[in-house]
């Protein structure tokens, strides 16, 4: 079996190299030949910055087909691929450059960050990577990967306020897009409507593994806009989308059945969807959406049935090679019961970077991984997810952490406390709500200022409450329930 990713993409594709790969609606169209061409020269100029084997380099760009080249590049030369939100604020990104220690970080020609490494840039023929690239040979060896080394390290957040890096082996995602390429019947005429972001699992592996796997074409949005989606659905036969994108392009007027009925597939994930979104987008476009649940640790875990009953409210059944089952303590939940969801299989990540002691307490000794959200199992199997036993936003597909944004809050002299909370939001799922005691003067806008110096822009609270204080158990503990419960309308006018 091939051990790197990058061979098992590439060869999928050998017949049909002159096919086109990605197409961007408003830029160029580059065919699977084009984009391995590249991805070749960016290995060797990486080669040529002095990457090694087994290093980290990491990148900050905007969403691109250099980017997806890049990302190709990194695995063929095996080097671990570290995308990051390009939203990241100065504070962040010293922080991922400072944990993943890599030996370049790649950034836009418009990132005006002071790199602490060597940095390139991407984007623009005239981006320095770019020049260097396209003046070298492409590199046409791939480098031997082992089945556990590192394909890609990407950070999820954290609830102690500080990311950590997951990182996903070429085994670990070669497993992943083949079970996903099988069980949705990618073929090699569809066209994968690709509108996501590219630092997440969902955007990067998800749908590009299966369409590169059928070799199939992308239609490569540079990001989601309702319109964009409506001008570019009747070439597609695949969607990937968040829940709130559905939502967005449910409420439009021209979004309808004649523009969907061709459509072979729309999934969604990154975020529960409600039965509400999911009734909407059925009743104007007569599709169910197939809904799926993963992470980062593991990408996919379940999904709903190609064929088969598509049924709102649940992410459906374990794929074939990942085992699932639903704990209370170390007792087993039968079927029916609540608990928190346990996985095992090919797919999972090998640990968090450098955190020996995390990765322990989120795996059992039977190599079981805790994902942390709770859940209950039909007795077909099929997982309904109820929860999150850790304190988390989910925010438009973001997770989002409140720690981090609490403890920049309770540093600033005007808050004396804070409390960061999800509360239902009709648009994006849940909406990030600070509830603060002020102290002193209180700006809101000068907070929102201090705040967009060391945190990205999409984890800002929407809105801030003033309250007296805050709601405390017996021990002392903020009840963040009491203030979903009480402010649960506080969007619902929206
Ligand atoms: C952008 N903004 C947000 C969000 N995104 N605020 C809250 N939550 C968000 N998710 C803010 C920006 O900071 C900005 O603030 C303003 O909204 C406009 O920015 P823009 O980029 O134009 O926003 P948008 O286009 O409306 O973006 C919303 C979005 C996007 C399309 C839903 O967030 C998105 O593409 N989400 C998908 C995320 C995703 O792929 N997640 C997968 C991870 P200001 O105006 O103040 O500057 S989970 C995963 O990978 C696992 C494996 C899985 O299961 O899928």
């Amino acid at each position: 079996m091939e051990d790197n990713l990058f061979q098992v993409l590439r060869e999928r594709s050998t017949d049909r190299l002159s096919e086109v790969f990605l197409s961007e609606p408003e830029g160029r169209s580059l065919t699977y030949s084009e984009c391995f061409r590249m991805s070749g020269q960016y290995a060797q100029a990486l080669q040529e910055c002095g990457v090694q084997e087994g290093d980290r380099v990491l990148v900050k760009v905007p969403k691109s087909t250099d980017a997806v080249a890049l990302y190709l590049a990194c695995l063929q030369f095996g080097v671990i691929y570290v995308p990051l939100n390009p939203l990241s604020t100065p504070d962040e990104t010293n922080y991922f450059i400072t944990d993943a220690e890599p030996s370049l970080v790649v950034c836009s020609d418009e990132d005006t960050m002071k790199i602490p490494v060597r940095s390139e840039t991407i984007g623009k023929e005239s981006s320095s990577l770019n020049k260097l690239a396209s003046s070298l040979p492409a590199l046409d060896i791939v480098t031997k990967r082992a089945n556990s080394d590192v394909a890609a390290m990407l950070y999820t957040s954290g609830t102690t306020g500080k990311p950590k890096g997951a990182m996903l082996t070429h085994r670990g995602l070669i497993e992943n897009a083949r079970a996903l390429h099988e069980i949705w019947g990618f073929r090699s005429n569809d066209v994968l409507l690709h509108c996501l972001p590219i630092f997440h699992v969902h955007g990067l592996f998800v749908a590009l593994h299966c369409a590169m796997l059928s070799a199939a074409e992308v239609i490569f949005l540079q990001k989601f806009t309702v319109s964009s989606v409506i001008d570019a659905l009747p070439k597609a036969t695949v969607m990937m989308g968040v829940p709130t994108h559905y939502v967005r392009l449910t409420e439009d007027k021209n979004f309808d059945h004649a523009l969907c009925h061709h459509m072979r597939l729309f999934t969604s994930g990154s975020a529960p969807m409600s039965q509400h979104v999911h009734k909407a987008f059925n009743d104007v476009t007569g599709q169910q959406i197939l809904e799926r649940y993963g992470m980062t640790e593991a990408g996919i875990i379940t999904s709903n049935p190609l064929a088969g009953e598509r049924i709102a409210g649940t992410v459906g059944f374990a794929l074939p090679s990942m085992d699932l089952r639903i704990t209370k303590g170390n007792t087993l939940c039968a079927s029916g019961e609540t608990g928190t969801v346990e996985i095992r299989g090919d797919h999972l990540f090998s640990g968090y970077w450098r955190q020996a002691d995390q990765t322990a307490e989120s795996f059992r000794d039977d190599g079981f991984f805790i994902t942390g959200d709770i859940g209950s199992l039909d007795t077909q199997g099929r997982l309904s997810l109820e929860g999150r036993v850790h304190d988390m936003i989910i925010s438009g597909g973001e997770n989002i952490y409140p720690k981090e944004i609490e403890l920049r809050l309770d540093a600033l002299e005007s808050i004396k406390e804070s409390a960061i909370v999800g509360l239902p939001h009709p648009d994006l799922g849940e909406a990030v709500t600070a509830f603060i005691i002020t102290e002193g003067i209180f700006s809101e806008a000068k907070v929102r200022d201090r705040l967009t110096a060391h945190i990205a822009s999409f984890k800002q609270p929407k809105k801030y409450v003033t309250v007296d204080a805050l709601p405390r158990n017996s021990m002392g503990k903020i009840q963040k329930n009491r203030l979903r419960e009480e402010y649960s309308s506080l969007f619902s006018s929206h």
